[in-house]
């Protein structure tokens, strides 16, 4: 089994401060949520950032403000900006992540439409998919395949082969928004990745740490982190993401996982360096 990869999702667009005060606005905010899970294994920042007020923005150059402040503080760290955005936005303004320097080498790529909750829905036709495929391919960004569903890994299968991804992918499964946070969901999706794929699984909510102990014994990588729950434990808010992933990691070296570094996550990954 490879060593594990951690991935800390330090912000996301819907949690505020109201939910927890730690959750990161501020450019310095974002670095200092971005290096404690760094110091705590984390090899790669999953970022959405906001405005001062907490507002979710892709605005490249709060995005350029936020990655080159992650950087000062975390120099080998793998950032990977989000393409999904917030529910509503549109497809030109959710791209606007990635138009910053360095190019990056990793970003997310939401594979269909999904109930994101009550009565909003994360709209991903196939043509935005495509799209934003496309522009990846161009540009040698790296995609994570985020599948809320097992469906959405058929339709990036569809996609592959019209030879819009490169190999070899990397999916990242998000249990509990669409589908149920069980074990036996999870499986079901890892069961159905094509050869050679790697993955990821999170899992929002209070099934967490579950989805992140299931995720490191069946040989995938994990995400934990403010966007995907707040709680260190029942009831306890988390301090910092370094607290959650420092979580992650305790739990992995009990089962025997080593952690990767930031370096050993780009040759699992096969992701190019910038
Ligand atoms: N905030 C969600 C609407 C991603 O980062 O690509 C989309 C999301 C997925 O979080
Ligand atoms: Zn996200």
């Amino acid at each position: 089994m490879s060593k594990l990869i951690i991935a800390a999702a330090i912000c996301g667009a819907e949690v505020m401060k109201e939910h927890n005060p730690a959750v990161p606005y501020t450019v310095q905010e974002v670095a200092r949520e971005a290096k404690s899970a760094y110091d705590a294994g984390a090899a790669v920042i999953h970022l959405h950032v906001r405005e001062d007020d907490g507002t979710p923005t892709q605005r490249h150059g709060r995005f350029q403000e936020c990655v080159s402040a992650i950087l000062e503080v975390c120099p080998d760290v793998i950032i990977q900006p989000s393409t999904g955005g917030a529910v509503g936005m549109s497809d030109l303004e959710r791209l606007d992540s990635t138009n910053i320097t360095p190019v990056p080498e990793f970003v997310t790529l939401d594979c269909g439409t999904c109930n994101f909750g009550y009565d909003e829905i994360f709209v991903n036709t196939e043509k935005t998919i495509e799209n934003f495929a496309r522009l990846m391919q161009e540009k040698g960004m790296k995609p994570e395949l985020e599948c809320f569903d097992k469906g959405m890994l058929d339709i990036a299968m569809k996609v592959y082969k019209k030879g819009l991804l490169d190999d070899p992918l990397h999916f990242d499964f998000v249990l509990g928004v669409q589908m149920a946070a069980t074990v036996r969901d999870l499986s079901f999706c890892v069961e159905s990745l094509p050869p050679g794929a790697t993955w990821t699984g999170c899992a929002i909510g209070k099934d967490a740490f579950k989805i992140a102990a299931a995720s490191i014994v069946m040989g995938g990588h994990v995400r934990v982190g403010f966007e995907d729950n707040l709680y260190i434990e029942k009831g306890v808010l988390a301090k910092s993401n370094g607290e959650l992933v420092d979580k992650a990691a305790k739990i992995a070296k009990l089962l025997g996982r080593q952690i990767a570094t930031p370096d050993e996550a780009r040759e699992i990954l096969h992701i190019r360096k910038r």
